[in-house]
């Protein structure tokens, strides 16, 4: 049987290689080893796809290669969110978070797995998908009475639709009702400081730290 680091090192090397089946194979065996499904994608998959980005903007790949490379994590997610989600079945709601993807991007992999996260810790999550239009948020957060709003920009000229969001909660007078949250690769503190969200986190483990610490 291989080893953590072993098998973390396949994680990656079946994404580069863009391998679903091997990425599969890897995903069971990972959760046969025991290891947290949340780690293998942060510490294999994600790493792995990062560095295919990197490639991508060298030029040196192309979107086919990124697209073979979703498919083979999205090959290994699959099997994997599942497998996170029943670790949390047991546990009872504390809060619900409303979720997507901002407006003009499609990018779903993060969000998908920050939403898997929240959800086992315990929160009543609703997924608005991708590309969600600014005024869904408010409207969703209004009905279901959210506790915090998140959302996802993976690229910088969409990160400006996360202010919207900021600006139409407030429009709508409904800002002091929820915390706001905003994640993705190219967000930072200093984002969500400027336009005044309240959390800001660099990946699942960290949103969960962080709502945790404003339900405690
Ligand atoms: C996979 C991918 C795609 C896939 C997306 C498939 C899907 N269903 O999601 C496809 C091929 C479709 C795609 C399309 C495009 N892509 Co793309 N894509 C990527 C790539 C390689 C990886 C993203 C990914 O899934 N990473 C793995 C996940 C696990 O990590 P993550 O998304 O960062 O999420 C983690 C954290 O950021 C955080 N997080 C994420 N969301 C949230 C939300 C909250 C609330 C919180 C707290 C945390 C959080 O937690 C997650 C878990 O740790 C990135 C490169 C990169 N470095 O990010 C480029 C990248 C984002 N894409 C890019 C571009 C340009 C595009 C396209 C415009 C390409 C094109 N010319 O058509 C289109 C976008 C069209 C659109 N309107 O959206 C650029 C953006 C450049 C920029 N800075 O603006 C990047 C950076 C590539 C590059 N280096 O040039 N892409």
């Amino acid at each position: 049987m291989l080893n953590k680091q072993e098998i973390i090192a396949k994680a990656k090397e079946a994404i580069m290689e863009f391998d679903d089946k091997a990425a599969k194979n890897i995903a069971n065996e990972a959760l046969a080893a025991g290891i947290h499904p949340a780690e293998l994608i942060e510490e294999g998959f994600k790493v792995a796809m990062t560095s295919l980005g990197e490639q991508f903007e060298a030029g040196t790949l192309y979107l086919p290669h990124i697209i073979a490379a979703v498919d083979a994590m999205q090959a290994a997610i699959d099997i994997l969110l599942p497998e996170m989600e029943k670790m949390g079945a047991e546990t009872k709601s504390r809060g619900t978070v409303v979720i997507g993807t901002i407006e003009g991007d499609i990018h779903s992999i993060g969000k998908d797995i920050v939403a898997t996260a929240l959800r086992i810790a315990g929160y009543n999550v609703v997924d608005l998908g991708s590309d969600v239009p600014i005024e869904s948020y408010v409207e969703k957060a209004r009905e279901v009475k959210a506790d915090v709003v998140a959302s996802s920009a993976l690229m910088t000229i969409t990160m400006i639709n996360q202010m919207r969001i900021e600006e139409q909660l407030n429009e709508a007078g409904f800002r002091h009702n929820v915390k706001t949250m905003v994640g993705g690769a190219p967000v930072t503190q200093e984002w969500a400081d400027r336009i005044g969200a309240d959390i800001y986190a660099e990946n699942s483990g960290d949103a969960v730290n962080k709502i945790n610490a404003l339900f405690e």
